[in-house]
């Protein structure tokens, strides 16, 4: 296949059956009733199409009919709803909209880690994984599945359990992450279909990700939604099968009033941001790992993530950007959580990463040759590597 990937009439979505954000897009692409070629990648598609074209091996990415390229899910979205949003699935009040992306950037990242715990630490969702991912990222190339399976566990174990600071004396929190979110969406959906009323927005599908291809399909984590949280497995049905048709296009979205969303705020100012704070602190000192503490737990040795320097400066920017009236509404609904002071005081920590998220891609990324092709064998990192220079 040509590493340009030649323009088709349909956009082209390169997705992974087994993958968070994958699942967080094609779920909106349907529901936008976006047309689309869906690619399921393997290891010669992420090395020869994905890498020169967004400058990371990961998915979801896309290619739009005229040949440029979406990658990263919170810029690209933001994109293709401007493109084909109708409803639009932002608030569209400006104070409402904010808070939105702050918890879209909450649920993207910060349930990460319990997502990756539950799959790769449990012998019974690692199993399966293994297998699956194995087969699906040797498929049509030179590559056995079982050994790339085998090899595919090792590394996000590694990396994204390990190298994201769980150990035994700190599971029981990272489990108790994922036993509040259920009883917090489980609150939500109470009387509502979708977290903001009557159609899916970007709160859907940014919980969606973790909630969809992980928890509620890896057998381990499987289980305790099937059993303590029905509402939110069958929330995600409801999310994976919304299109137009079945959701009122009027209806317009909810804001943030509700106190159901005070124990999600409480979630995102004493832990998310402290961690935010400390994972752009190291970065600013040219640090590659550090400590985090959340109350009494420690998490040790955590990779310094720059792609989440940026998240924290999205998020700051977005704030200074709002008029001076959508910056008090904002403030008097996050005050009693502390974010509000935070969105005032924090410092800003450039991450040189803002081009990153302007969508369509610019520009070329260089290819997995020589050295790089060699210390590409075990996957681009975790974090987004700076733009190359034009
Ligand atoms: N922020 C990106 C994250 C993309 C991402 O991390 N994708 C994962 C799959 S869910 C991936 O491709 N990981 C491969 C790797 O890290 O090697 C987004 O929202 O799309």
């Amino acid at each position: 296949m040509s590493t340009a990937a030649t323009p088709s009439a349909r956009y082209r979505a390169y997705v992974s059956d087994v993958s968070y954000y994958s699942g967080k897009l094609e779920a909106y692409l349907r529901y936008a009733g976006i047309d689309h070629e869906r690619i399921e990648v393997n290891t010669d598609t992420l090395r020869n199409t994905v890498l020169p074209a967004t400058g990371v091996m990961k998915v979801p990415a896309m290619q739009c009919p005229d040949g440029r390229w979406l990658k990263d899910t919170t810029p690209m979205m933001r994109w293709l709803d401007q493109q084909h949003g109708r409803p639009s699935i932002y608030p569209t009040d400006p104070a409402s909209h904010f808070i939105a992306l702050l918890i879209e950037d909450y649920a993207d990242e910060w349930l990460w880690r319990p997502a990756m715990y539950y799959r790769w630490n449990f012998a019974d969702s690692h199993r399966l994984l293994r297998h699956r991912l194995g087969r699906e990222l040797s498929d049509g190339t030179r590559y056995p599945a079982a050994g790339l399976g085998w090899y595919m566990r090792w590394r996000q174990y590694l990396t994204f359990v390990r190298d994201d600071g769980i150990r035994p004396h700190n599971e029981a929190q990272v489990q108790a992450l994922y036993r509040r979110t259920l009883a917090q969406l489980s609150q939500r959906l109470k009387d509502r279909p979708f977290l903001l009323g009557e159609r899916p927005s970007i709160v859907d599908f940014a919980f969606f990700a973790s909630m969809f291809r992980h928890f509620a399909l890896d057998p381990h984590s499987a289980k305790q939604m099937i059993d303590t949280a029905p509402a939110v497995y069958a929330w995600v049905g409801r999310v994976w099968n919304a299109h137009g048709g079945n959701t009122p296009s009027h209806a317009e979205l909810e804001d943030f009033a509700s106190s159901d969303w005070n124990a999600i705020f409480g979630e995102i100012s004493r832990d998310y941001l402290t961690y935010l704070d400390v994972n752009a602190t190291a970065y600013a000192r040219g640090e590659k790992h550090f400590d985090l503490t959340l109350g009494d737990t420690v998490y040790p040795q955590m990779a310094v993530v720059r792609y989440r320097v940026a998240c924290r400066e999205q998020i700051l920017l977005a704030y200074r950007a709002l008029t001076a009236e959508a910056r008090a509404q904002v403030d008097l609904r996050l005050q009693a959580s502390g974010i509000a002071s935070w969105l005032r005081q924090a410092p800003l920590v450039v991450s040189g990463l803002a081009e990153e998220f302007v969508m369509p891609l610019q520009r070329r990324y260089p290819k997995a040759t020589g050295l790089r092709g060699l210390k590409l064998l075990k996957g681009t990192p975790w974090d987004m590597p700076a733009p190359p220079v034009r």
